[in-house]
């Protein structure tokens, strides 16, 4: 099978690039949430599938009502997982490399690292990642926002590129600009490696 793309999609407040409080997210974003579930489900090509790779914390995290994250094989990582396949759309992995190894086998159209920041910043230090799918978000007010986790990474290393890249990427008809929600403002970016 051909090594499908792998990207990070993760929304997160600027300038901190602040992503999680609590082991959720530090906002309700439903439009946003809206866009997640499009960029990550959509395929190309007709019957074809992507996957998600998640931490443990990030899985625990998602209600269950959502969970498996329909229409996308879910990959759920932790050291403490024997690897296997739980049903037709759950693995278990016990590292990255194995996850990837394991849907490198099979016909995988697009590869989602979903978070949480162990796992995003592990893959973005390791180059085990093409694409990061940013959703740049601004506070309307300058109160503070209540956040405890972060992203790392050396904004240096990566390009951002024109939204005509992430339309062809997503799929998406077009891109909206300064979506204004719950008290924050958010624009959707595409950034590859330099
Ligand atoms: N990336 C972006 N851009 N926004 C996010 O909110 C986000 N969240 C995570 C990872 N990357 C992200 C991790 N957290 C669900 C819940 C939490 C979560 C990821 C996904 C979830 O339940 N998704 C459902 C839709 C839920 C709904 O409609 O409210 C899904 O089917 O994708």
């Amino acid at each position: 099978m051909k090594k499908p793309t792998v990207s990070v999609i993760v929304a997160a407040l600027k300038p901190s690039f602040g992503i999680g409080n609590k082991g959720g997210l530090p906002w309700k974003l439903g439009k946003e949430m809206a866009y997640f579930k499009r960029v990550t489900t959509r395929t190309a090509q007709a019957g074809a599938i992507n996957a998600v790779i998640m931490g443990r914390k990030t899985w625990d995290s998602i209600p269950p009502r959502f969970k498996p994250l329909p229409d996308r094989i879910n990959v759920v990582l932790s050291r403490s997982f024997e690897n296997r396949q739980v049903d037709e759309r759950l693995i278990h992995a016990n590292s990255i490399e194995s996850a990837l190894s394991f849907l490198s086998a099979r016909p995988v159209e697009k590869v989602f690292i979903i978070g949480g920041a162990e796992i995003y910043n592990e893959v973005i230090k390791g180059h085990l990642v093409d694409y990061l799918l940013i959703t740049e978000i601004e506070h309307v007010d300058d109160s503070p926002v209540e956040m405890d986790t972060f992203l790392e990474f050396d904004m240096h290393e990566w390009v951002k590129l024109p939204d005509g890249d992430l339309v062809d990427f997503t799929g998406e008809e077009s891109v909206e600009k300064d979506i204004n929600e719950n008290g924050f403002i958010y624009n959707y970016t595409l950034w590859a490696r330099k």
